[in-house]
């Protein structure tokens, strides 16, 4: 609606919009801006948030308004403990406007599909102009992404890679790839050698901004999943960037080979352990592809891992985004293979025999963080083995990890991990044995399950568990060209044997308890 107010722009920022390059920041006047920024009780609670990534969004919420402030803005703050809160964006909104009266709310589209809803109706609920932005720190277009998926019956991210290439011109030669190939991966995939260790990532000591958050965080949000012990995540743009420095000084060498590798009680590896930054808006994921794009060229890093690097950034990262708003609001109840297991217990207690599943517990909880790998192939094929039910699933992806905002969690739990879209998104559901484990880690050597046994007491249940989802989802499988052969195998056992895993397995889920209600959502 047009209004002829002379009040100032209104610009709202969200907690995963904490840059100062913001579409609907830049080139604007401080004069005639103010800049909204909102600590609600709805965002923190809409599941139940890793306490430390509370405490990392209003750390980072409140660093970001001092330096606005610093810089000359006028800021107004909302904060949690204020005692006229209104608890939501919308409701806040409206207190601003009554306080402000601009003549323009100036917002950029929100990441998450529930709060872009509601953003969609400021404009019939406020008499003043509302412009909602496109969030231009992703390379690819909503629109650019819908056209290049249209009458694509299964999206590959592979193909879309490519085009990012092209768009962006990183490691390029001319129109071919640099090097030849578009992906190294096949050169990613070295187990761990013994002793196989990492330079420590900077951790930064909590200040007094941050302390504050951690306080309200105990008070308010004590019941919540995970530890405060560890915090020491970037909360600002400067932290973030001497995290980068680091990644590209000791760790972007060796990021590619060890892409895979899990080492017990080491939670970092040779990750870049910047996605919470990425996420919330205090680096540039294009500057940082540019950084490791030049670090092979000064010869510092070889292709493989600046490939590999680049490829999880303007490929999957894109790529997800793209797919989350392509398939919503269905994404979120798909469930193409049957699966109704409620999450078991140790999920939130990390208290399982199953060495691997403990330690990415264990440092999902320290830390609000696994990487990769044990996300994927560890406490995911779990959950695919399991035939755990997508939406619990989601919501524990949701609330454990301190970069998780559903558009790129959904389409990684969903659609990658537990093939919930039905092969939307990948080729074939990423169902491993032990044996995929025990290869690429040190975990199984001290298990109390033995990795090389196959069924009854003692064996590894993952190996019973990988036939019994193979015999379970055969009709759907057996036909797909990347996975059906397997069945040759399983085959080749004959019933007896057959039996024998199937009866493991199903003595193996019965031991799981359900978690108790009211960990994820209250
Ligand atoms: P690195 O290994 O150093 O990778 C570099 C960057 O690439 C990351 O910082 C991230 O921005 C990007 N990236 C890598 N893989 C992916 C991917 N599959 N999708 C999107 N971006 C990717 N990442 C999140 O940011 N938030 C999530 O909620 C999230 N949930 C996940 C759930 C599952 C089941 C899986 C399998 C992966 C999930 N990921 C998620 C992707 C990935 O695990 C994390 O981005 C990564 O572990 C973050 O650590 P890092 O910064 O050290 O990443
Ligand atoms: C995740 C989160 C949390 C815990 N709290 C807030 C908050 O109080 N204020 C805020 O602006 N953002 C918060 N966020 C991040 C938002 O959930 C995120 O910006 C939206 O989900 C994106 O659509
Ligand atoms: Fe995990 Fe099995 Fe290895 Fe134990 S033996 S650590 S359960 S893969």
């Amino acid at each position: 609606m047009a209004s002829d107010s002379v009040g100032p722009v209104l610009v709202p920022v969200l907690g995963d919009q904490l840059t100062r390059d913001l579409a609907s920041l830049r080139g604007r006047s401080k004069d005639d801006t103010v800049v909204l920024m909102m600590e609600v009780w709805d965002e923190a609670t809409y599941v139940r948030h890793h306490k430390q990534k509370i405490v990392l969004i209003f750390s980072a919420m409140r660093h970001f308004a001092a330096e606005l402030r610093d810089a000359g803005w006028t800021v107004d703050y909302v904060r949690m403990d204020d005692e006229d809160n209104a608890g939501s964006f919308t409701g806040e909104l409206a207190r601003a406007i009554e306080d402000h009266a601009p003549r323009l709310v100036s917002v950029v589209e929100a990441g998450e599909w529930r709060v872009r809803e509601d953003m969609d109706q400021w404009a019939d609920k406020f008499a003043c102009e509302i412009e909602i932005l496109r969030d231009d720190r992703f390379i690819c277009s909503q629109a650019e992404f819908d056209d290049w998926a249209e009458d694509r019956e299964s999206l590959r991210m592979e193909y879309f890679y490519r085009e990012m290439r092209r768009k962006t011109g990183l490691l390029m030669d001319g129109d071919k790839p640099e090097g030849g190939e578009w992906n190294y991966d096949s050169e990613n995939r070295k187990p761990p050698k013994d002793g196989l260790s990492a330079p420590q990532r900077p951790t930064f000591e909590p200040d007094e901004i941050t302390q504050a958050c951690l306080d309200l965080v105990e008070d308010r949000f004590a019941d919540h999943f995970g530890s405060l012990d560890h915090f020491g995540w970037p909360v600002t743009r400067d932290q973030a960037e001497q995290a980068a420095d680091a990644f590209f000084a000791e760790r972007i060498e060796r990021f590619g080979p060890y892409q895979d590798a899990m080492v017990h009680g080491q939670d970092d590896l040779f990750h870049s352990m910047l996605s919470t930054s990425i996420n919330l808006g205090l680096l540039d994921p294009l500057e940082l592809c540019k950084r490791a794009e030049k670090a092979y060229r000064d010869g510092k890093a070889p292709l493989n891992s600046v490939e590999g690097f680049i490829r999880q950034i303007i490929g999957w990262r894109e790529y997800v985004r793209g797919f989350y708003f392509n398939r919503m609001p269905h994404l979120q109840k798909a469930n193409a293979l049957n699966a109704q297991r409620g999450l078991p217990e140790f999920y939130w207690t990390g208290e399982t025999d199953m060495r691997c599943l403990a330690d990415c517990i264990r440092s999902t909880r320290d830390n609000a963080h696994a990487h990769h790998i044990q996300r994927l192939m560890v406490l995911g094929n779990f959950a695919l083995l399991a035939g755990i039910s997508p939406r619990e699933v989601q919501d524990w992806y949701l609330v454990v990890y301190a970069d998780a905002y559903e558009w790129v969690e959904l389409p990684n739990v969903a659609a990658m991990i537990l093939y919930a879209d039905g092969g939307a998104l990948a080729s074939k559901p990423y169902a491993a044995s032990g044996n995929y484990i025990n290869k690429m880690s040190n975990y199984c050597k001290e298990c109390r399950y033995s990795v090389s046994k196959k069924t009854g007491e003692g064996a590894c249940p993952f190996n019973p568990l990988y036939w019994h989802f193979m015999h379970r989802h055969r009709d759907r499988l057996a036909s797909n060209h990347r996975i059906g052969r397997i069945y040759q195998n399983w085959d080749r056992m004959g019933e007896e044997r057959q039996q024998e895993y199937l009866d493991s397995a199903e003595a193996f889920l019965d031991t799981l308890e359900p978690a108790a209600s009211g960990w994820a959502r209250g």
